[in-house]
């Protein structure tokens, strides 16, 4: 069992970034079952229902003691009236009754196995079980597929299987030893769950800079050449950062040059999804900062930065409203001390 961490080390920040928050923690029962709730409520399209249940998970999460009473879950952070008698149930019984129900509803059952393609979200899951459909196989025969979903239900079963560190990390070794092949500056970073020290991944991203530039091009190049090596497998999609034409709804929305598509997995033999993101060297600390996640760290870190600090943090630069200047950073510490954190948040405390 993992060392509890003492009484002292609890933080009620309401801000989710100031709080670190572990990948596993002491209260991962009731997290998992809170994860099932919050996940009904995103498939039927109640977002703002399903958020309210990511921050009480946060808060949970970020709790160092093991939960059993009542006045440590009046101390929470971020658990209205409803998720608080959730908790209490159960404190008292050992579980939620409702998670249950939800488990062993039929279309709760479809709508997960829809949103399991890739590119597939809950507004397109709903229309297809609106339609009939039920199974893999209806989407196959009877719906018109995106190129990206087409990619999503090919490998569906691969996809949805968590990779464990050691894939996730000779798939990053396997791809940083080809870029460095290329030329030996570039600078290859793991980002996302790999670096926040998840213990299971869906997918395996990668930042790349060049002191010299030298990454504006590099995709033109490492593509085709991991595809010879039968490394790569497909593109879902090829961005060019400076054509603004993409557009999308998603908060995380930037601009560099990136590549999403899908590796044969050189120790398994499985396919995995990988992200390749291309940044500028004086974009780095930001990118860093921006692709490692969580994406509620990111979400919670951007609202803090604007409404604390009157501050826009992206994935490209921290401008300060006030002074109507940019910031200028070496590296993430500099962020976080220009936003006025007490120390550095190490990435795998960022898993909130
Ligand atoms: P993901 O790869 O989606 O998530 P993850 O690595 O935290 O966990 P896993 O893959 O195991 O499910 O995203 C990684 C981070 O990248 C995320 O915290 C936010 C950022 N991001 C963007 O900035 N823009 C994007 O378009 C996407 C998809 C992610
Ligand atoms: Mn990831
Ligand atoms: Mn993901
Ligand atoms: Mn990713």
């Amino acid at each position: 069992p993992k060392a509890k961490r003492k009484q002292e080390d609890i933080n009620l920040s309401k801000w989710e970034c100031m709080r670190p928050t572990p990948d596993i923690c002491e209260n991962q029962n009731l997290v998992e079952a809170l994860k099932v709730l919050q996940e009904q409520r995103y498939l039927i399209g109640e977002q703002m229902n399903s958020d309210a249940y990511a921050r009480a998970i946060a808060s949970i999460k970020s709790y160092p003691n093991l939960i059993d009473n009542i006045n440590q879950i009046k101390e929470l952070p971020n658990v209205g009236e409803k998720i608080h008698s959730l908790l209490i149930q159960f404190i008292e019984t050992g579980k939620i009754i409702m998670v249950n129900q939800i488990l062993n509803n039929e279309n709760y059952k479809i709508l997960k196995l829809f949103c399991g393609i890739h590119g597939v979200g809950p507004t397109t899951a709903g229309k297809w079980l609106k339609e009939g459909h039920k199974t893999l196989e209806d989407v196959e025969k009877h719906v018109k597929l995106n190129n990206a979903q087409k990619i999503g239900l090919k490998y569906y079963h691969d996809f949805n299987e968590l990779m464990t560190t050691e894939e996730a990390m000779d798939i990053f070794e396997t791809i940083k030893k080809q870029i460095l092949n290329l030329d030996e500056g570039f600078v290859v970073t793991a980002i996302g769950g790999l670096r926040r020290k998840k213990e299971s991944h869906n997918d395996i991203d990668i930042l790349v800079t060049h002191p010299k530039g030298l990454e504006c091009d590099l995709l033109d190049e490492l593509i085709p050449l991991l595809t010879n090596k039968d490394i790569v497998v497909e593109t879902i999609v090829h961005y060019d950062g400076n054509i603004g034409t993409s557009s999308s709804s998603d908060n995380h929305f930037d601009h560099f040059n990136k590549w999403y598509g899908v590796v044969k997995s050189p120790l398994t033999g499985k396919y995995r999804r990988l992200d390749l993101v291309m940044t500028t060297t004086k974009e780095y600390p930001f990118a860093l900062l921006g692709w490692t996640g969580s994406k509620m760290f990111e979400k919670s870190i951007r609202r803090y930065a604007a409404e604390i600090k009157n501050c826009k943090l992206t994935s490209h630069h921290l401008l300060d409203l006030s002074k109507n200047e940019m910031v200028e950073c070496q590296n993430e510490e500099e962020i976080f001390e220009y936003l006025g954190f007490p120390n550095f948040v190490q990435p795998e405390f960022r898993n909130c």
